[in-house]
C-alpha cells in the first residue's frame, strides 16, 4: 500500500481566481485542533525529520510547492506537494521530510491534536526501533 495517501479538493474558482474550502470531517478526515503554516522557507533548507506518535495530519501547498517525502520504516516515497487542491494525509508513526521548497511556498498544515513536543520522535534511529517494536508497518 502507497504511503502517498492524497485529497483532492475542489476548486470553486471563477473568472476572480480560485477558492477552496477545508472543512473537518468533510474533506478534512478529522477533527481539526491546530492549523499552521511554513513561509519564508528556504530552497536548500530542509525541514520535519520526525514522526509522531499520536497526530494526523493533512499538509497542502497553497502557494508554491515543495516536495515531501514518507517513510514507513521500511518503504519511502515522496511525492510533490504543487497545487492548493492537493492535500497529503500524514498519519501516525511516519517519517517525514520536506524538501525543495520554492521561494513563493506556503505550506498548510491541519492537525488532529494540539502542539505537543513530546509526540515528536526527531531521531530516525528511535523512529525505526519504535516501528521494529510495533510490528512495522
Ligand atoms: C510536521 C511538519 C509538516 C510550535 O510551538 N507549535 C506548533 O504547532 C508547531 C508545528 C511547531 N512549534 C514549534 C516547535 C519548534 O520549536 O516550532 C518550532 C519549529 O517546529 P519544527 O522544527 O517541528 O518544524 P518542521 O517544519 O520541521 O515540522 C513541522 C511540524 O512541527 C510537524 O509536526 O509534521 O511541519
Amino acid at each position: 500500500m502507497s504511503l502517498i495517501n492524497l485529497v483532492e479538493f475542489n476548486s470553486l474558482g471563477d473568472e476572480r481566481g480560485q477558492l477552496v474550502a477545508l472543512e473537518e470531517l468533510r474533506n478534512i478526515p478529522f477533527a481539526i485542533k491546530r492549523v499552521y503554516y511554513l513561509v519564508d522557507t528556504k530552497s536548500d533548507v530542509a525541514r520535519g525529520f520526525h514522526a509522531h506518535h499520536d497526530l494526523e495530519q493533512v499538509a497542502v501547498c497553497v502557494s508554491g510547492k515543495c516536495r515531501m517525502i514518507l517513510d514507513d520504516g521500511q518503504h519511502r516515497e515522496e511525492v510533490w506537494l504543487d497545487s492548493p487542491c492537493k492535500g497529503l494525509r500524514i498519519g501516525k508513526l511516519i517519517w517525514r521530510e520536506m524538501h525543495d521548497f520554492s521561494a513563493d511556498c506556503v505550506l498548510l498544515v491541519l492537525a488532529s491534536e494540539y502542539y505537543q513536543e513530546a509526540d515528536y520522535i526527531r531521531d530516525y534511529g528511535d523512529f525505526l526501533r519504535l516501528k521494529a517494536n510495533a510490528g512495522n508497518p
